[in-house]
């Protein structure tokens, strides 16, 4: 990892940081992985840059490439470990959009067919 923007009050920072605990998935360089704390179903992961920036479009296209890449390379080994049949994955990307957590990440939130295939929203509450 070069040098990284880190916010001291961030949640997600602190994750990268290794300062709180999260069972994470999978690391790269730009990016890491790791599993919701309050999980919309078994296997609901999310993905973040390791630098510090609140929307999607403020990431470089590196980041935004390994946050990406990421999602693309586990979106099918999740559905794989956790025998799902599909997944949802979304970004909620801004407050008005319900961004709770201001550190960008996608979540990918495996989906199965006895849940009904219907659209769910990716904010908490
Ligand atoms: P949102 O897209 O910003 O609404 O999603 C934030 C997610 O971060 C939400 O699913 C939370 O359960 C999750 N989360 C987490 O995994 N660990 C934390 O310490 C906190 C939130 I705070």
């Amino acid at each position: 990892m070069g040098d990284v923007r880190m916010s001291d009050d961030c949640i997600f920072c602190s994750i990268v940081a290794g300062d709180i605990p999260a069972r994470v998935v999978a690391e790269t360089d730009d990016a890491l992985a790791f599993l919701d704390a309050n999980p919309m179903a078994r296997g609901h992961t999310l993905v973040v840059p390791k630098g510090h920036h609140q929307r999607v479009a403020d990431l470089s296209r590196e980041e935004s490439r390994a946050v990406f890449d990421l999602v693309h390379d586990l979106a099918p080994a999740i559905e794989d470990a956790v025998n799902a049949d599909a997944h949802t994955i979304g970004v909620n990307d801004g407050p008005d959009a319900g961004q709770e957590v201001p550190h960008a990440h996608v979540h990918i939130i495996p989906r199965f067919e006895r849940d009904g295939g219907g659209p769910i929203h990716v904010a908490a509450g």
